[in-house]
């Protein structure tokens, strides 16, 4: 979900690398990881099993050029490729906004290609998302290798949609093609993003959060670390994406802290249905000094509490509860306001919608 924060001058964008497994997600965001510079990049979370399989995902936060005063920033995700762990990747598509299908080149995986697509078609459904109208592109993969199928063939296989999508011929373990994967994406992304007539349909994933909305929700923020002892209170949108924030003044690394805490909550809301329960509203975290304390806000946004010995979870839990109602009414009428305002009104130049990341030295 594109979430754009007036306050800060930032769009935050979910694009998400999809594909059977071993088809060389993980080494497209490896790739763009050892790339960039450090000031456009955060850092990089593999939740990764034993053997190096993606477990649930890998998430890398990047920043590309600022448009209008407003800086891009796409958080990069991909989704564990085999069969049985589609529960993760259903969550991990979750406010997806734009997508990268990484196909393995070789003759033998055609067949896993294949299902991996439909698998992709089918989530999307289910989230009422339509993939005709998500900016993605096609990668395919490995083709350094002997045993790879004609680039023709591929096509015929999997962009087969009404609507064709531009593609890329890969080697992401060195890096080729890597980058004009993900230019071609973001681009599609953000000129998708802008132009947006008012009172037209404004697109469905949006949210913005204008300077009043940021206002309203600190002070809500504020109030609930002073009555409950908390240190920080992170607003967080379910799609892992931070919304806002009060607290302590520590280095903490709040970006990967969303992301992976939307991922615990939403993970231990599908445990809860197994239960036949909607969802858990409550996550709690405790650790020795520090603890962290996870609440339902609605069904787009949770507030996660972080403290320490000063205060009890029974304090946080009560005053969480009040701050969540506050904010969810100011949620719910900032998402009734039109997204795209002023400089976002207007459709962006080809100029503008050049270059994302550009072609960064390989490393
Ligand atoms: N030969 C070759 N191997 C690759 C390429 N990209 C990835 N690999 C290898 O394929 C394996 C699976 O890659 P990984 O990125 O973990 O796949 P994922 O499951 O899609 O995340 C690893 O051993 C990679 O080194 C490529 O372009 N060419
Ligand atoms: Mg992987």
């Amino acid at each position: 979900m594109a979430i754009i924060n007036y306050a800060q001058k930032v769009i935050n964008f979910k694009v998400v690398y999809y594909g059977p497994g071993v088809a060389g997600k993980t080494a497209n965001l490896q790739h763009i990881h050892k790339s960039l510079p450090d000031t456009s990049k955060g850092n990089m979370i593999s939740l990764a099993a034993g053997d190096d399989r993606t477990l649930f995902f890998d998430f890398l936060p990047v920043s590309a050029t600022t448009v209008r005063g407003f800086t891009a920033k796409f958080q990069l995700y991909t989704v564990p490729g085999q069969v049985y762990y589609n529960m993760t990747r259903k969550l991990v598509l979750r406010g997806v906004d734009g997508l990268i299908f990484v196909a393995d080149s070789q003759w033998d995986r055609l067949k896993e290609n294949v299902e991996s697509f439909r698998n992709l078609e089918e989530n999307m459904r289910e989230y009422n998302y339509n993939l005709d109208e998500m900016p993605y592109v096609i990668q395919y993969n490995k083709r350094d290798l002997a045993n790879v199928a004609p680039i023709e063939y591929m096509e015929f296989m999997l962009n087969r949609r009404t609507r064709q999508v531009p593609y890329f011929e890969a080697v992401a373990l060195h890096g080729d093609g890597v980058f004009d994967t993900l230019n071609t994406v973001s681009r599609m992304v953000l000129v998708g993003e802008f132009g947006q007539e008012k009172g037209s349909t404004v697109k469905l994933h949006d949210m913005a959060i204008h300077e009043s909305d940021a206002e309203q929700i600190n002070a809500v923020l504020t109030t609930f670390l002073g009555e409950s002892g908390a240190t920080e209170a992170l607003l967080i949108d379910r799609s892992g994406q931070l919304l806002a924030m009060t607290g302590a003044n520590r280095a903490l690394d709040t970006v990967s802290i969303s992301a992976l805490a939307a991922g615990a909550f939403s993970s231990t809301g599908a445990l809860a249905q197994l239960l036949g329960e909607t969802e858990f509203t409550v996550l709690f975290h405790q650790g020795n000094k520090e603890s962290m304390h996870v609440s339902t806000v609605d069904d787009q946004a949770i507030l996660l509490a972080i403290f320490g010995e000063r205060t009890t979870v029974g304090m946080v839990r009560l005053f969480a509860k009040e701050a969540a109602a506050a904010i969810g009414q100011i949620l719910a009428a900032a998402r009734a306001k039109p997204s795209n305002r002023g400089a976002l009104s207007q459709p962006l130049t080809a100029e503008e919608s050049r270059t994302s990341f550009g072609e960064p030295k390989k490393p």
